[in-house]
Parts: C-alpha cells; structure tokens; sequence
C-alpha cells in the first residue's frame, strides 16, 4: 500500500516549512519533529536527534519518514558530529526497530561538491560519480547516504538519498540557476520517493529540470519524477546583476559553489 502516515523531521527548517504546506495535497498525514517548536502546529514533536527513546516514539507506526532534520550549513565538526552523524544514526535505529520500511534523506549537493561543473559540453554529471565532500557538513551527507546504503544490505530498510540542489522559493545567484528545485518540484520529488516501487537505496540529484543543469536527473525520473519547472526565466535578471559564472573563480568551478571556497570554521 501507498504511504500515509509520514514523520517530516526537520518541521521548523526552511525546507520542513515548505513541504509541511505542499505534501497534504498528496494525501499524506504528517507527524512533525523538531528541536524547535514548530508554529502553529502544537502537536508537534519537540525532540532532539540525540534522544534515543523519543526517536522510537517518533518512528512508532508511520510508513515512512521523510529526514530533513539537521544543521544545514557548514559548522564545527563535534556539531555535525553529534547533529546529522550521530543524529542520522539515531534515526535509522529507531526506524529499524520499530519495522518503518523506508526513509527519504535529504543529502546534499555538497556530498560531490567538489566536483567540477560541466561547462560547455561536458557530459551532466552522473549520480554514481564518487563523494566529493566540500565541508565536514557534505562529508555528513556522504555519511548519511553509506549509512542508508548499510541499513539497505544489511537490514532491508529501504531509502532514497535526494542531493539536493536549493529548494527555496525562487534562484537568488546564478549557481542556483544551474542547481534551483522549486518548492512544488521538490514536493513532486519527494512524493516519487515515497512511491516508487522497490527503491533499494537509490540516490537522486534534486532539482528541477533547468536548462542549465549540470547533473543527471535520470535516476530521479525513473522514480516517476516529473519536474515541471525551470530557472531559465530568472536567468536575465541574475545575470544582468552578477555576471556570469568567471571559470577562473574557485567559488563558481565545483558543484558546491561558495562552500568548496569558504574557509574552514573554526574550531577545526
Ligand atoms: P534548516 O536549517 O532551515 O532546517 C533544519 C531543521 O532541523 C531546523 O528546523 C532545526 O531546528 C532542525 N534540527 C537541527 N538539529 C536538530 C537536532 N539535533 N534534532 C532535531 N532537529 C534538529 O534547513 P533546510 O534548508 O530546511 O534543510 C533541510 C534539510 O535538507 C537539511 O538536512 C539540509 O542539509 C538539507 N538540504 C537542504 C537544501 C536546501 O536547499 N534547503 C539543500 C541541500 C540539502
Ligand atoms: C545545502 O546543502 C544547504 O542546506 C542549503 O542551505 C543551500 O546552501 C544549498 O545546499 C546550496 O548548495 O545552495
């Protein structure tokens, strides 16, 4: 049967805010988490992902969970450590006892950041091209997405590791005109990995279908994603206020942007 019943953690976050508004038009009920409280929604679960015993109560009898629950940026390592290593763990443990058959990741671009961006007529870069981390926060991506692989061979629970580009209402730089998911494609997404049949663990770039797109969405649409939008209108205006891409820049050579360039956040 089609999932109902969905734990959305990460509720409070930019992302969790959006798709709490999108996903009930698919059907689906959703148990909200955070640490924070989430507005307007009192039943929500406030818990952090270090509390073992209030992940097992979380995960109890939903169908799925859709992780978006984090720090989101690059931070201190013991923050990532404990937030979306450890945290990340905590989940799958629970899901695996409590029998909740599968867990979309909300993993990062910055899993592969590293790695250059096609330009002219490279090829799109595949889905199994090898992790690349630019931060400690896209080396906790590239964790989560080996972890989900492990809770896949070894325990049959099933998910689907979506590298986000930047799901935010509209492209604000001209990188997101290659990398944008609008808020609706995102939704479209996530409902796919929620669906699709026998998924194993499967990782997909998320994103709409840009016309300067830099990665393959084919795993994406073998999923049954159908993205419906595109950066392209925002191009001229972006464009027109900060130039094009400069080749010679470090902060626009990788898929990761700014965060390949950024120095490191101390402390180390
Ligand atoms: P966000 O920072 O707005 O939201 C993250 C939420 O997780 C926050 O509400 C925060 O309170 C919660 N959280 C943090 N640590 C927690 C903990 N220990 N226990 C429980 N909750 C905790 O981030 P955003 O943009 O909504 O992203 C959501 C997820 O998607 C993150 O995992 C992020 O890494 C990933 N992602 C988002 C992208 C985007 O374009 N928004 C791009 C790529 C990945
Ligand atoms: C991410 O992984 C971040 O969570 C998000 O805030 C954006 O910075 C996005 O990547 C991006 O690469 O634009």
């Amino acid at each position: 049967p089609a999932p109902r019943t969905v734990l959305l953690t990460g509720a409070a976050g930019g992302l969790g805010t959006l798709m709490r508004e999108l996903l009930p038009a698919y059907g689906y009920e959703l148990r909200l988490l955070d640490l924070l409280p989430v507005e307007g929604e009192p039943a929500a679960i406030t818990a952090d992902l270090a509390d073992k015993e209030a992940l097992r109560e979380a995960v109890r009898g939903v169908d799925a969970i859709i992780h978006l629950a984090g720090i989101s940026l690059e931070a201190p390592f013991e923050k990532i450590l404990r937030a979306n290593i450890e945290g990340t763990y905590n989940l799958y443990e629970a899901a695996r006892q409590e029998g909740v058959p599968r867990i979309v990741f909300a993993s990062s671009n910055h899993a592969v950041g590293f790695t250059p961006r096609p330009r002219g007529d490279d090829p799109l870069i595949p889905v199994d091209t090898p992790h690349r981390p630019d931060t400690f926060y896209g080396l906790s991506k590239s964790f989560g997405e080996d972890l989900a692989q492990f809770y896949w061979d070894k325990h049959g629970l099933e998910t689907v590791s979506v590298r986000i580009g930047s799901c935010f209402p509209e492209p604000t730089s001209v990188r997101m005109l290659s990398v944008w998911m609008s808020p609706a494609d995102g939704a479209r997404l996530l409902h796919a990995a929620l669906t699709a049949k026998d998924v194993g663990h499967t990782v997909v770039y998320g994103s709409s279908a840009n016309t300067r797109l830099w990665w393959d969405l084919s795993s994406a649409r073998a999923l049954g994603y159908a993205p419906q939008d595109d950066s392209e209108p925002y191009a001229e205006k972006l464009i027109a206020e900060q130039g094009e891409l400069d080749p010679g820049n470090e902060a626009h050579a990788c898929l990761g942007g700014h965060f390949v360039s950024d120095p490191p956040i101390w402390p180390y």
